[in-house]
C-alpha cells in the first residue's frame, strides 16, 4: 500500500484565519489527503498551531491574557474551525507540545556535535520603551530591498526577502510603536547554513518534478546566496522552546528560547509523535512516517504551503535535517500557492476587510466556501475573491449542476418508480456513449488530481456533473415515460448511479454533499473508481434510496450585495 505523509503550513495561533489563509495551504491539502485515502493509500495527515514568536506574544498582550493561556484558548478556535471546514487533518498538533520541545532541542544538539551551530555575539535592537529586545516581528520598518514601509524583522512580506532588524529602515517597536530604539549586545546560537549551501544545492537540483514556484523562489535564495547565511536559531523571549542542547542546559543562553522558524517545522514530526501519543501508540508509530531507518524509506512526503513559506521549507529546514546527521525524511514534494486577494485588494483583520473562517462559517456551510475556493485556488497566480464570482460558483456549479441533477432524478424516479432503483429496461448507445466519455473525464480529474492540479481538478469535475445534466436533458425521461416507461427507467437508473459516482468523485472537494447523496443513496464502499462502466452499475434494480433535501441554496442578488457591503472594510 502507499503510504504519503501530508503537512499543512501551520497557522499562526493568533486570531481567526481568513478565507486566503484557508486556501493557502490547508484546504488543498485537505483535498489531496481525501483523494488519496480513496485511491487506498494509507495517508498521515498533519498539521498544528505554529505558537511561537511574536505572533503569539503580541496578540496575547494585546488580548490581556497569559500568552499560554492565550495560546490554548486560541488552539481550540482553529481547532473547531478547522473541523468546520471539514479539514480532516489525522492531528492538529501544537508547536507548544512536550513533544515539540525534546524535538527541537534534540536537533540543536544534534547540529552542535556536527559543528554547525556557531555562538555568535549579535547586535539586536533593544526598546528602551519596552524594555525589550526587538526580534523579527516584534520590530517594524521600511524594507532595504523593495521599500514596504511595513517589512518586518525577520522577513518581507511585500518581497520575501528574509530581514535582520537592523537592517530595517526607520524601525519602530511592534508592541509600542516606540523608535527609542538602540542596538545592544546579546549572544545566540547560529546554524551554520553556509556550510550546507553545496549539500542543499545538490538536493534541490535533484527535485526536477517541482511546480516551478517552488524551485523558482528555492534557487533564488539558493543561487542568490541571500537564503544560505548563517542565521540566528535563538532569541531574547520568553514564550518559546528554552534553549537546551538536548536534555542539557546550554551554557550562556540562559533566558533565551529558539526562534519559532527553527522549532515550527520540527512540529510537523512531532505533532506526529503526538498523534501516537493520544492513540496509546509508541514511538514506532510515529517514526514509521518519519525515520527513513525506522520504516519511512517508502513513504512520499508532500507539504503544502504559502510562496512566502517556501524558503524555509526548502532552505533551512532541510539544513536541519540533514544537518542532524540523522535519517530523518525530507519532502518529497513541495505545492506552494500565491495569493488570494479580497476584492482586488487584501484580507484585513483591523479593517475588516474580506471574509475571516469564522464568518464564514456563520453565513454558508463549508462546501460552498470549499468548492469556490479551490474552483479558484491560487495556483499559477495570485487570484481574486469578488461576491459576483462565488455567487455564480454557488448558483451554477452547485445549485444548478449538481443539486438540479440529483434533486430531477431522486424526485422523478420518487414520482414514476418509487424510492427504489427501476428494473425495468436496458442501457443502450446514449448510456453507452456518456459512459465511454465519463471514462475519459475520470481519467482526467484523476491525473489532475494525481499531479496536485487542483483548479483543472475541479474543471474536470464541472465537467463531469454537467455531463451528466446534458444526458438527462436529452435522453429527457419525464417525456419518454409517456410512450416507453421501460426506456424512461432505464435511463433514471443509469442516472441514479451516475449520482452515486458524482457522490465519490465530490468527496475530496464537498464532503458534506458527498456524504448526503451516498447516504441517500446506501451506497457503502467509496473507493476512487477505475472503471466508469462497472460503476454505473453498481446501483442494482430494487435498491432502495431516499429523496435528499435540496443539496445547495442559491445566492440571491440581494443577500449577495449585502455580503459584498458586509465585508468591504474600510
Ligand atoms: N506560521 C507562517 C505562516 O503562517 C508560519 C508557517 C509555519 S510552517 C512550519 O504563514
Ligand atoms: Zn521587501
Amino acid at each position: 500500500m502507499a503510504r504519503t505523509l501530508i503537512t499543512s503550513a501551520l497557522p499562526y495561533i493568533n486570531g481567526v484565519k481568513h478565507l486566503g489563509n484557508l486556501v493557502g495551504s490547508q484546504l488543498p491539502a485537505d483535498v489531496y489527503a481525501r483523494f488519496l485515502r480513496a485511491r487506498g493509500h494509507e495517508v498521515m495527515f498533519i498539521c498544528a498551531t505554529d505558537e511561537h514568536g511574536t505572533p503569539a506574544e503580541l496578540a496575547a498582550a494585546k488580548a490581556g491574557e497569559p500568552v499560554a493561556d492565550y495560546c490554548a484558548r486560541m488552539w481550540k478556535v482553529q481547532k473547531d474551525l478547522a473541523d468546520g471546514f471539514r479539514l480532516s487533518f489525522d492531528h492538529f498538533g501544537r508547536s507548544s507540545s512536550e513533544r515539540n520541545h525534546r524535538l527541537t532541542q534534540h536537533f540543536a544538539a544534534r547540529l552542535h556535535e556536527a559543528g554547525l551551530i556557531e555562538e555568535v555575539w549579535e547586535r539586536q535592537v533593544y526598546s528602551i520603551a519596552d524594555g525589550r529586545f526587538l526580534p523579527d516581528r516584534y520590530i517594524e520598518g521600511t524594507c532595504p530591498n523593495c521599500g514596504y514601509e511595513r517589512a518586518r524583522g525577520d522577513q518581507c512580506e511585500n518581497c520575501t526577502k528574509q530581514l535582520d532588524p537592523t537592517d530595517l529602515i526607520n524601525p519602530r517597536s511592534a508592541i509600542s510603536g516606540s523608535t527609542d530604539l538602540e542596538v545592544r549586545e546579546t549572544k545566540h546560537l547560529y546554524l551554520r547554513q553556509s556550510l550546507m549551501r553545496d549539500r542543499l544545492r545538490e538536493w534541490i537540483n535533484s527535485k526536477t518534478d517541482w511546480p516551478v514556484l517552488t524551485t523558482s523562489i528555492a534557487h533564488k535564495w539558493l543561487d542568490d546566496g541571500e537564503g544560505l547565511q548563517d542565521r540566528g536559531i535563538t532569541r531574547d523571549l520568553d514564550w518559546g522552546i528554552p534553549v537546551r542542547r538536548g536534555t542539557e542546559p546550554w551554557p550562556g543562553m540562559e533566558g533565551k528560547v529558539f526562534y519559532v522558524w527553527f522549532d515550527a517545522p520540527i512540529e510537523y514530526i512531532a505533532a506526529t509523535a503526538e498523534w501516537a501519543d493520544a492513540h496509546g501508540l509508541d514511538d514506532s508509530a510515529w517514526e514509521r512516517w518519519w525515520r527513513t531507518d525506522r520504516g519511512a524509506e517508502d513513504v512520499r512526503y508532500v507539504q503544502f504551503m504559502g510562496k512566502d513559506n517556501v524558503p524555509f521549507h526548502t532552505l533551512s529546514f532541510p539544513a536541519t535535517i540533514l544537518g542532524s546527521g540523522e535519517p530523518w525524511k525530507l519532502v518529497d514534494y513541495i505545492k506552494s500557492f500565491n495569493y488570494l486577494n479580497y476584492d482586488g485588494g487584501k484580507f484585513s483583520t483591523s479593517q475588516g476587510r474580506g471574509v475571516f473562517m469564522d464568518q464564514a462559517l456563520e453565513i454558508l456551510p463549508a462546501d460552498y466556501w470549499r468548492w469556490w475556493l479551490i474552483a479558484n485556488v491560487p495556483e499559477s497566480s495570485d487570484a481574486n475573491f469578488t461576491w459576483e464570482s462565488f455567487q455564480a460558483g454557488v448558483n451554477k456549479d452547485l445549485a444548478d449542476v449538481l443539486g438540479n441533477f440529483v434533486s430531477r432524478v431522486t424526485k422523478f424516479c420518487r414520482s414514476r418508480f418509487g424510492e427504489a432503483v427501476p428494473e425495468a429496461g436496458e442501457y443502450g448507445p446514449e448510456e453507452a456513449a456518456v459512459t465511454e466519455s465519463l471514462a475519459a473525464r475520470l481519467a482526467a480529474l484523476t491525473a489532475q488530481l494525481e499531479a496536485i492540479e487542483l483548479r483543472k481538478a475541479a474543471a474536470e469535475l464541472r465537467g463531469i456533473w454537467a455531463e451528466g445534466n446534458e444526458y438527462l436533458q436529452r435522453a429527457a425521461p419525464w417525456a419518454e415515460f409517456r410512450t416507453d416507461p421501460d426506456r424512461a427507467a432505464a435511463v433514471i437508473r443509469f442516472a441514479l448511479n451516475l449520482m452515486r459516482l458524482y457522490g465519490i468523485l465530490s468527496r475530496p472537494f464537498i464532503p458534506d454533499a458527498s456524504d448526503t447523496i451516498l447516504r441517500a443513496l446506501g451506497a457503502g464502499d467509496t473507493d476512487w473508481p477505475e472503471d466508469v462502466a462497472a460503476e454505473l452499475q453498481k446501483l442494482r434494480p430494487g435498491h432502495g434510496f431516499t429523496t435528499p433535501d435540496l443539496l445547495f441554496a442559491k445566492l440571491d442578488d440581494a443577500r449577495t450585495a449585502e455580503l459584498a457591503a458586509r465585508f468591504a472594510g474600510g
